[in-house]
């Protein structure tokens, strides 16, 4: 049984091609910066989207063509989903998917009951990920779905509410353990409050962090080895969530000595609902050596909600490689399209599309930064704005040479500043677009 009948696999095909299935920019084994595209790109396909999404919106049922579903919420069909979701992610080339526990397993009458689900689904992913090579980026459990996470899970006034939530996240944890995982997220699902009249929020925060030390823990205990990360969104499901941006989220981990332990997983969305670019969240969580990995989308401008869709702007996927290849480039993490089709892309050959131009927007945004890099014009324009820096006062400044005193003398012989330069905005953003 194959599930998509019509597609053998996307090959890479050049710039020149004008075959919708094939890539003109991905080409897995193509050297940039002396690393595999494959390498440094690490695509992760989601589970959640790809194959739970139905299309359903606030305003009608799902309507998505998927007719390897037999409609039931079965451990079988379950079973068959995952084979089906291999067939995809294998013919895409994509070396790594990620996922939610509730997004693979139904969930039974009783927590055993739904573990003992998960285990016969996670049997057949393993076996998928041993049949094709396909790894897991990261695992997650789902604790905002349920109605028992109505007032959150970790931050939930109900403490058996967060009793359950931890095993959850036990089992996540173990599970993905099972599957080899290179990371684990945590997304605030619904940790944060619609209300502050009927909030305890130095409470909920010392209980989430409670809640993510436990998880470390249990980490250290079991042998998970992977990178942990937690995925910053401002609003949506509740109107503040705690882990509102990437600097939020930095102060937290700082504040409940959690920083050496998790990393942070960057939503292009998530950085426009917090009115950042993506750019400017990759910089903070680049300059902390807290940037872990991407979940690559974008939102639509005039629409102010998390539209997820899949990322086709060159500009955007330019700024995000750069950031990447400035820090170093991404290790445990991935390009992970947490990103949906539309509702109005109903069969499954959108799929394909879909992750076909979303991979071409980054391959590209990769050998453009890397263009940019090799030619340092960019980088001799910024070293040059600082240069002050370099030698002099400002040396002395940063070397610690200096308090207000030693300051104030010096300025007070000098009697003014010395003159400003232009920051070249416009002749620096027209030198951008000489790249593109
Ligand atoms: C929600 C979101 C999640 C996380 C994983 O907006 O992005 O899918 O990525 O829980
Ligand atoms: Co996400």
């Amino acid at each position: 049984m194959t599930a998509f009948p019509e597609i053998k696999s996307i090959p890479f095909e050049g710039p020149q091609s004008k075959n919708p299935l094939a890539y003109r920019y991905y080409n897995a084994d193509e050297k940039v910066e002396g690393r595999t595209m494959r390498d440094h790109l690490r695509f992760s396909v989601v589970y959640w989207h790809t194959f739970r999404g139905t299309g359903s919106d606030p305003f009608g049922p799902g309507c998505a063509v998927r007719p390897w579903e037999d409609g039931t919420d079965s451990v079988e069909n379950a079973q068959n989903r995952a084979r089906v979701a291999f067939e995809f992610i294998e013919k895409l080339g994509a070396p790594f998917y990620a996922f939610h526990d509730r997004d693979v397993a139904p969930e039974g009458a009783t927590l055993a009951e739904t573990n003992k689900n998960l285990d016969a689904v996670v049997k057949v992913l393993k076996e998928e990920q041993e049949r094709t090579g396909i790894k897991l980026l990261w695992g997650t459990a789902n604790l905002f779905s349920n109605r028992r996470y109505m007032h959150g899970a970790a931050t939930s006034p109900n403490a058996e509410v967060f009793a359950f939530a931890a095993a959850q996240a036990k089992k996540a944890l173990e599970v993905t353990k099972e599957l080899g995982g290179a990371g684990y997220v945590f997304w605030g699902g619904r940790e944060g409050y619609q209300n502050l009249w009927n909030t305890n929020m130095k409470r909920e925060l010392e209980h989430l962090a409670k809640f993510l030390h436990m998880a470390v823990d249990y980490a250290k205990k079991i042998g998970f080895t992977g990178q942990f990360y937690i995925e910053p969104k401002p609003k949506e499901p509740t109107k503040h969530q705690y882990d509102s941006d990437a600097a939020a989220c930095l102060n937290f981990l700082r504040e409940y000595d959690l920083l050496p332990h998790l990393k942070l997983n960057l939503e292009t969305n998530h950085a426009t609902l917090a009115g950042h670019t993506m750019q400017h969240e990759l910089e903070v969580a680049g300059a902390a050596g807290a940037l872990g990995s991407i979940d690559a989308n974008t939102g639509d401008m005039l629409l102010g909600w998390d539209t997820d869709q899949f990322p086709t702007d060159i500009y955007l996927t330019t700024q995000c490689m750069y950031s990447v290849l400035k820090y170093g480039g991404l290790k445990t993490g991935g390009v992970n399209f947490d990103a949906k089709v539309r509702r109005e892309s109903f069969e499954p050959i959108d799929l394909f599309y879909a992750h076909i131009g979303g991979m071409d927007a980054f391959a590209r945004g990769l050998k453009i930064a890397a263009a940019m890099r090799a030619d340092g014009q960019l980088e001799k324009l910024l070293k040059d704005r600082y240069a002050s820096w370099e030698s002099g006062v400002g040396a002395e400044i940063e070397a610690g040479k200096h308090d207000f005193a030693s300051l104030e003398k010096l300025m007070l012989e000098k009697g003014e500043a010395a003159a400003n330069v232009s920051g070249r905005q416009e002749m620096i953003e027209n030198l951008i677009n000489t790249y593109l």
